[in-house]
C-alpha cells in the first residue's frame, strides 16, 4: 500500500505540474491528495475524460511538460478519440501519463458494468499501442517510484501517452482537508424517496450511474416493490438522460423521469440542447445536484457554481424549477407531472454523502432490462 503523498511526490520529482481528470473510487485517496496540495492552476477536475486529456494536450503545447490525466478505466471510452486522433505518436505526439483506476480487474470481485471493461483494459491499451505499467497493492514506494520515473521517461522519449494502471487497494487513506461543505437539508436518498412517492403507476425512471441507482433500487426493495419501472444506468455515466429521451420519444403517453447527477449532466451537457430540440414533453429531467462526484468519493464538480435552471432554459426546456426542501420537492414534482407536453427540468440541491450500508442490485442488468421492457409494453 502506497501513501498518496509519496506517490504524488514521485510524480512531482518528474517535473509534473498539471493533474487533470475525472475521479474514480480506486484513485479516491490520490485524487484527494492532489486536490489538497495543488494550486488552482495545477489541477482541473474535467467534465469528461476526453476533456481532461485535451486540457493535458494544451498544457503540453504551452509548457513542453508532461501532464497526468487520471480516470477510471470506464473513462477510456471517452479518451479514445482525442488520444488516437491527437495525442498519438502518429499525430501530434504528446507525452502524458494516463493514471487509470482498474475496476473489474480479472480476479477481483466487482459489479457487472465493470467486468468486461476490466477484462479488456490491458488489451485496449495494447491495441492502442500505449505502453503501460501496473501498480499493485503489494508494491512499496521504492518500486513504485522506479516505475513512475521510467514511465515518465518513456513517455518523453517516445513522445506519446503512457499509462499507469492502478489495481484496487493501492493507496492508503487520505482525508480531504479542503472539502467544500454545503449546508443543505436533504440527501439524494431523501429526495429519491420523496419523488418516488409522488409518481404515478405508469411513470418510469431512468436513473444515473453510481449511488443514485443503488438508492433507488434499495428503496424499491424496502417498499417490497419490483424494479420494473426503473432502468438503472449502471455504467455509461452521462448517458442516462439520452436513454430517457429515446424511451420518451417512443412512449409519448408515459412520463419518463430521468434521475441525473450534476457530474453526469456536465459530462455530456450537449444532451440538454438535444432534449429540448426534440420537444419531447413527456421527458422529465431531474438533476440531483450535490456539487460532487459523490459515488466515487465526493470530489468536487462545478455543479454548485453554475445556474442549472438557466442553462436548461437557454437551450429550450419549457419549464425549469429548483427545489431544496421536502415541501419544495413535493410541490415541484406535482408541477412537473401537471406540465403535460412540457419538457421540464428540476434541479434539486442536496448535500453529498450516502449510507455506508447501502446495498447493490441483486438482479442482473439483463433481468432489469427484461422487466423494464415488459413494463413499458
Ligand atoms: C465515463 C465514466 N467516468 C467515470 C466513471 C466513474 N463514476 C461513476 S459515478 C461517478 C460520479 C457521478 O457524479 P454525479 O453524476 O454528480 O452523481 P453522484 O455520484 O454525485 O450521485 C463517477 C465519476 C464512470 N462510471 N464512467
Amino acid at each position: 500500500v502506497i501513501e498518496p503523498k509519496a506517490f504524488y511526490d514521485s510524480l512531482i520529482k518528474c517535473d509534473i505540474s498539471l493533474f487533470t481528470g475525472v475521479p474514480d473510487s480506486l484513485l479516491k485517496n490520490i485524487c484527494f491528495y492532489i486536490a489538497d496540495n495543488t494550486k488552482p492552476d495545477e489541477h482541473v477536475i474535467a467534465a469528461n475524460e476526453g476533456n481532461a486529456l485535451s486540457i493535458g494536450i494544451g498544457y503540453h503545447l504551452a509548457t513542453g511538460n508532461v501532464p497526468v490525466v487520471y480516470m477510471q478505466n470506464s473513462g477510456l471510452g471517452n479518451v479514445i478519440n482525442p488520444l488516437l486522433s491527437l495525442a498519438d505518436t502518429d499525430v501530434y505526439s504528446i507525452p502524458m501519463i494516463l493514471l487509470i483506476g482498474w475496476r473489474g480487474q480479472p480476479g477481483v470481485k466487482d459489479e457487472p458494468q465493470h467486468k468486461k471493461q476490466g477484462r479488456v483494459t490491458t488489451s485496449l491499451l495494447e491495441v492502442m499501442e500505449i505502453p503501460y505499467e501496473i501498480i499493485a497493492p503489494t508494491m512499496d514506494i521504492v518500486q513504485v517510484d522506479k516505475i513512475i520515473k521510467s514511465i515518465v521517461n518513456k513517455s518523453k522519449s517516445r513522445g506519446g501517452p503512457c499509462a499507469l494502471l492502478v489495481s484496487k487497494g493501492c493507496f492508503s487513506d487520505y482525508e480531504l482537508i479542503n472539502d467544500a461543505v454545503v449546508d443543505l437539508p436533504l440527501t439524494r436518498e431523501d429526495a429519491i424517496k420523496l419523488i418516488v412517492g409522488e409518481l404515478d403507476d405508469e411513470d418510469v425512471i431512468v436513473s444515473t450511474t453510481g449511488v443514485a441507482s443503488r438508492e433507488l433500487y434499495e428503496y424499491r426493495e424496502s417498499l417490497r416493490q419490483g424494479h420494473e419501472k426503473d432502468f438503472l444506468t449502471v455504467g455509461g455515466m452521462g448517458h442516462a438522460n439520452q436513454i430517457a429521451l429515446g424511451i420518451a420519444m417512443q412512449k409519448p403517453d408515459r412520463q419518463v423521469f430521468c434521475f441525473d447527477g450534476d457530474g453526469a449532466m456536465l459530462m455530456h451537457m450537449g444532451s440538454l440542447a438535444i432534449n429540448a430540440s426534440m420537444h419531447c414533453g413527456n421527458l422529465k429531467h431531474i438533476i440531483f445536484n450535490n456539487g460532487a462526484h459523490d459515488s466515487v468519493g465526493g470530489q468536487s464538480t462545478v455543479g454548485h457554481q453554475i445556474d442549472v435552471q438557466n442553462i436548461a432554459k437557454a437551450v429550450g426546456y419549457d419549464l425549469t424549477l429548483q427545489a431544496i426542501s421536502e415541501t419544495e420537492i413535493i410541490k415541484a414534482i406535482k408541477s412537473i407531472r401537471d406540465a403535460e407536453g412540457m419538457i421540464t427540468l428540476l434541479e434539486i440541491r442536496i448535500t453529498k454523502g450516502f449510507r455506508k450500508n447501502l446495498g447493490r442490485p441483486i438482479n442482473s442488468p439483463q433481468e432489469n432490462k427484461d422487466a423494464f421492457m415488459g413494463f413499458l409494453e
